[in-house]
């Protein structure tokens, strides 16, 4: 059969027999221990969460489906004509299924995803009609929200669905809502920053990326491959970060697909999450305007020294997990030497990684020196013109819908149970201390 939902047909029973199996033969195993700090730590580091499309390797870096991000990029199909990066996607079709698309395979996603675009015209409404100051982040959780009488999980739960087939709702209604997401996320951009102007019409010659770049009024080329490259690399990140957790957590009570992904961005709202890019751009803004677009390593580790000893952290360096510069900074890096090396941003940007671990190293404290994610994707937007900080995190999350929807479809097929981790007054845990 072809397509993701064919490719999911056939590997989930196998999948489910493997998981009935471990259930049956190891469940009792144990494989971690919980100490009081875990309890009241943010259960760092705890081995508790399953999941199936990506990894963290602390040194190696990220993989999706056991694949190094870099190859990932580096395999993914080109699809549109004249274009140098993969798509967004055959990345969804990878973390679905498992399988690396063909070049038809992923233009067929690219097709179903045309097809189911057009939104609602009262969640339309319901977008053009938000105050202005209701942040961006806060107008997408209630767009996907509002989504929710378009459910084909509701529906079928509604009737009487059996569970084995609840995945293929949570696929539809994942399939409709990832392809609406262009259109809603446009549309806040058009209503927050160009007063209501863009367009909001599907091209069916263009991609996914290519839609979404012409209707924020950015359709130049090479802005759709970084487009592309941006909505691959934010899309998964294993299942403990809190956009991915809070998804897979409002899912296992049967939410719809659409509430599941709102509650999601609810969480990547958040500063420590998802709001991390802009800050970064917020501080290189500082520097360049205090030692200019051009300063000496002697002017840049001054201004680095000043900011931690202003008490504040270095924005885009350090990581919970990595402990390595993260092949998403990497692979932006090499897209900006690629397309835009001269942009002043970059050329900083790209300083920088040699100068800032060297400073944080002397700290003896930070656990990774090295640069994130968000060290880089400013300043690449900004060389784009896609000036607005307000509307990053927004990107984010179209990207993140990839991942998190791909997990919430196995999540069903395999019957992840409803979360209900068991919770201890101080009372409680101080009598757990005595007794020990
Ligand atoms: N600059 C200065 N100090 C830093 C630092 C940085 N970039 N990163 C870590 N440290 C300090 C940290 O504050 C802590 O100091 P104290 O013991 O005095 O509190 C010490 O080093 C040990 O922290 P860690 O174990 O290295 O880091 P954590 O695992 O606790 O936290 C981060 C990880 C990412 C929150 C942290 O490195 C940080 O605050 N980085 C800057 C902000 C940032 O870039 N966040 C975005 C993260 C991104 F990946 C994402 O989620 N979007």
């Amino acid at each position: 059969g072809k397509g993701i939902k064919a490719k999911l047909a056939k590997k989930i029973p196998i999948e489910r027999e493997k998981f009935l199996g471990i259930k049956c033969l190891h469940g009792q195993k144990i494989i971690g221990q919980i100490s009081v700090n875990s309890v009241i730590g943010g259960m760092r580091g705890l081995p508790l969460l399953f999941c199936e499309t990506s990894s963290l390797d602390k040194n190696k870096g990220i993989y999706y489906r056991g694949k190094l991000l870099k190859d990932v990029c580096a395999k993914l199909p080109r699809v549109q004509e004249g274009t140098q990066e993969g798509t967004p996607e055959g990345c969804f079709f990878l973390l679905t299924t498992g399988l690396m698309p063909t070049k038809k395979e992923a233009q067929e996603v690219t097709k179903e995803w045309l097809k189911r675009g057009s939104v609602p015209r009262y969640c339309l409404r319901m977008i053009d009609s938000m105050d202005k100051r209701v942040h961006p982040m806060a107008q997408l959780c209630a767009a996907s929200a509002c989504l929710n009488p378009q459910s084909q999980f509701v529906e079928a739960y509604t009737k009487g669905a059996r569970r084995a087939d609840y995945w293929k709702y949570a696929y539809e209604d994942s399939m409709n809502l990832i392809a609406m997401l262009p259109t809603v996320a446009a549309s806040i951009y058009a209503n927050v920053f160009k007063d209501g102007e863009g367009s909001r019409e599907v091209n069916h010659k263009e991609d996914w990326s290519g839609n979404f770049c012409r209707m924020l009024g950015l359709p130049e080329k090479d802005f759709v491959d970084l487009m592309r490259l941006y909505m691959i690399l934010h899309a998964d990140h294993e299942s403990g970060n809190v956009s991915a957790h809070a998804c897979h957590l409002v899912g296992t009570a049967l939410s719809d697909p659409f509430l599941s992904f709102s509650a999601s961005m609810c969480g990547l709202a958040g500063p420590l999450h998802g709001l991390a890019n802009q800050e970064v751009l917020v501080w290189l803004t500082k520097l360049r305007k205090a030692i200019g677009d051009d300063p000496s390593d002697e002017e840049l580790k001054k201004f680095i020294d000043d900011t931690l000893k202003g008490g504040q952290v270095i924005p885009g360096y350090g990581h919970a997990v990595l402990r390595d510069t993260d092949p998403r900074f990497v692979l932006q890096n090499e897209f900006a030497m690629k397309h835009c090396k001269d942009d002043p941003g970059v050329k900083l940007v790209t300083r920088l990684w040699k100068i800032i671990p060297e400073v944080l190293k002397k700290l003896n404290k930070v656990a990774n020196p090295y640069p994130n994610v968000d060290a880089h994707s400013g300043v690449l937007l900004q060389h784009y013109c896609l000036k607005e900080l307000k509307f990053y995190t927004v990107l984010f999350g179209v990207s993140r819908a990839l991942g998190v929807l791909s997990q919430l479809i196995w999540s069903r097929a395999l019957g992840a149970p409803i979360e209900r981790p068991k919770s201890f007054s101080s009372t409680e845990i101080c009598r757990f201390i005595n007794e020990a």
